[in-house]
């Protein structure tokens, strides 16, 4: 693809970039190679040469100006947990929450894959900046691709370009991400990562959490590394900020699992008649935060990407109206299905019926989903309605909560509080969630998902568990945990509880609980609100409902806390002590 003219390349003043380069370049074997800039200008000429050759299909320009379309492999859909590894000498280190293979042996295996793979395409050198170009709190990365579809993803998901190159020359260092799309063949797809020495290396894939290596790769893989020896957390977190009507603002960062509703409650619309009275809510990032004690010991958050990845099925007017918004120009939309005026069009988007489904088949009715369960839109955060202005801000946004959650059908009340951080931690490392589309492999399963860093943590979880218990130390002024469940069923299998700007009402019990306003009854699995805790005014909840969403069960309870002493139990004698501890408090609260 070297039909436009892309602005000429200019090597780094850092030695250390330029020898990277150099050899990658004499390993894959590139026909030129490409400096990014960050430019709208290279951004145009990016978009006119993959709508050249097919790989951007241009949407309706009259409804979505600067928009379009990628349809992926089919086989190429998703994360590939399977395929992906954590790379330390020691086997432990990886810990068996990740697949492990000696660094010399993957580094030859991948290797033979990149040989010479470049041949007869352009290599894009990518530097980019994580969280704000001007924090402390920010790490930089370069990204080599021979992917123009990761660059311009890149280009909307990261702070990309001339600055992020300045920043990485006065540092010296950088995260080194190499990545080619291959030949597309699930036997021949490796995503590598290599914490000791700060790399990662991906082949075989297009799809954004295996190639686009500044967002889960680096920012929390790597970066989970990093934080554990710096003394900060990288974490699959949303972060919002709650304005009361008297202009307070909180913000919450909350761990939900892929595709379990970060970015729906991250840019969620307040109920009418919260909207009336005042109350706003501020987006500060939709999936990954990464927050280190402050002078004052509370904990400050900011997110280290620039635009959004979302899921695209179920986005509407009625659902996400903030999302919706900012997907209406300028974005990449991958694998969703088109209606006959070319639009982008998806599974609760609306009732229209779409005429070409994600792999531009004919659209059949009652054959099958039109768009893709993981489709998705890549956007800059900067067309979200809700964008907080604190976004960018260096120093980043105090946390006053933590919420942990996941999708579990039955047992898991609405929301419930941690004791304090110690218990926190528990009721984040016991996790449960039913898988999703976010990952191949079946749909639907209950898993162990700790902090929603099953797929992520770079290192192994008895550590990370201990890392996080770590934070309570003197002068720590901690948020507080809580758990949350919007995806609790009924018997008739139909979710409970509204969802969505309803979850509002959650989040304000939860900052009356900070503030020591909100009332709870004390259970042995943590503080649960009462219905009448709740405003629930405008709520309509069926007596099956109200049970369910407030209730505890002790007797399933009991045996979930069983399910969780064997989980806790694979992490050997490397689990910490205090986890152990305190799951056998409260199983023998329990009776168990
Ligand atoms: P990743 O980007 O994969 O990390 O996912 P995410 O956690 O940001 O997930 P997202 O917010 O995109 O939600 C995924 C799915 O959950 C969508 O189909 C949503 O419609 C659905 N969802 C989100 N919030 C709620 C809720 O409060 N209730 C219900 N029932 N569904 C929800
Ligand atoms: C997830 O799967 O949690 C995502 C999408 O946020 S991806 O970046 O592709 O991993
Ligand atoms: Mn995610």
């Amino acid at each position: 693809m070297n039909a436009s003219p892309l602005p000429s390349s200019t090597p780094s003043s850092l030695e250390a970039l330029n020898d990277w380069v150099a050899e990658v370049a004499a390993l894959t074997n590139p026909d030129s190679i490409h400096w990014c800039d960050g430019s709208d200008a290279e951004f145009d000429a990016l978009v006119a040469g993959m709508q050249a050759d097919g790989t951007l299909l241009p949407l309706n320009q009259d409804t979505h100006p600067g928009s379009w379309l990628h349809r992926s492999d089919p086989d190429d859909v998703a994360r590939v947990e399977h395929l992906t590894f954590v790379c330390y000498e020691k086997e432990e280190d990886a810990g068996p929450n990740n697949n492990w293979m000696a660094p010399a042996e993957a580094h030859a295996k991948i290797d033979a894959l990149f040989d010479g793979c470049m041949r007869g395409r352009t290599m894009y050198v990518i530097p980019y900046c994580m969280g704000p170009i001007d924090s402390p709190l920010s790490r930089c990365g370069v990204e080599i691709t021979d992917s123009p579809y990761v660059v311009a993803n890149m280009r909307l998901m990261t702070r990309m370009g001339a600055d992020a190159q300045a920043r990485i020359e006065r540092e010296g260092s950088f995260v080194r991400g190499l990545h080619s799309t291959g030949e597309l063949d699930p036997d021949r797809r490796y995503i590598m990562h290599f914490p000791d020495e700060l790399s990662i290396k991906s082949y075989g894939s297009g799809y954004g959490g295996n190639a686009l290596l500044g967002k889960k790769c680096h920012a929390l893989r790597i970066a989970s590394h990093q934080a554990r020896s710096e003394g900060w957390l990288a974490e699959h977190m949303l972060i919002v900020g709650i304005e009361n009507p008297q202009g307070e603002t909180h913000y919450i960062a909350a761990a939900f699992p892929s595709a379990c509703g970060k970015t729906n409650l991250s840019m969620l619309i307040p109920p009418d008649a919260y909207r009336e009275k005042g109350w706003k809510v501020w987006t500060v990032g939709d999936d990954i935060c990464w927050m280190r004690p402050g002078e004052d010991g509370r904990l400050y958050a900011i997110n280290p990407e620039a635009g959004y990845f979302g899921v695209a099925p179920g986005t509407s007017a009625k659902s996400n109206p903030n999302a919706l918004a900012s997907i209406q120009h300028d974005t990449i939309f991958t694998n969703v299905a088109v209606t006959d005026d070319n639009q982008p069009w998806w599974e609760g988007l609306d009732d229209r019926v779409p005429a070409r489904d994600w792999q531009g088949r004919d659209y059949v009715a009652g054959g099958g989903k039109a768009a893709h369960p993981n489709s998705r839109f890549t956007v800059s955060a900067k067309q979200c309605p809700s964008y907080s202005p604190q976004a960018e801000a260096a120093q980043g946004v105090p946390i006053s909560a933590i919420v942990f959650g996941g999708r579990r059908a039955s047992l898991v009340p609405l929301v419930f509080e941690a004791r304090d951080w110690t218990h926190g931690v528990l009721v984040g490392a016991s996790m449960g969630s039913e898988t999703t589309a976010a990952a191949t492999g079946q749909v639907g399963v209950m898993r162990r998902d700790p902090m929603a860093m099953k797929p992520f943590c770079g290192y192994n979880f008895a550590d990370y568990f201990g890392h996080w218990l770590s934070f309570d130390k003197p002068g720590a002024q901690l948020p507080k945990v809580f758990h949350v469940n919007w995806f609790r069923k009924g018997d008739g299998g139909d979710f409970l509880w509204p969802g969505f700007g309803d979850n509002l009402r959650v989040l304000e019990w939860m900052i009356g609980r900070v503030k020591g306003e909100a009332g709870a009854v004390d259970t042995a699995i943590g503080a649960l609100p009462r219905p009448e805790d709740l405003n629930l005014d405008g709520v309509e909840l069926s007596d099956e409902a109200r049970d369910k969403l407030f209730g505890f069960d002790p007797e399933g309870w009991r045996s979930e806390f069983d399910g969780i002493g064997e989980y806790l139990a694979g992490y050997g004698e490397r689990a910490p002590e205090a986890l152990l501890a305190e799951h056998a408090r409260i199983a023998k609260r329990l009776g168990g």
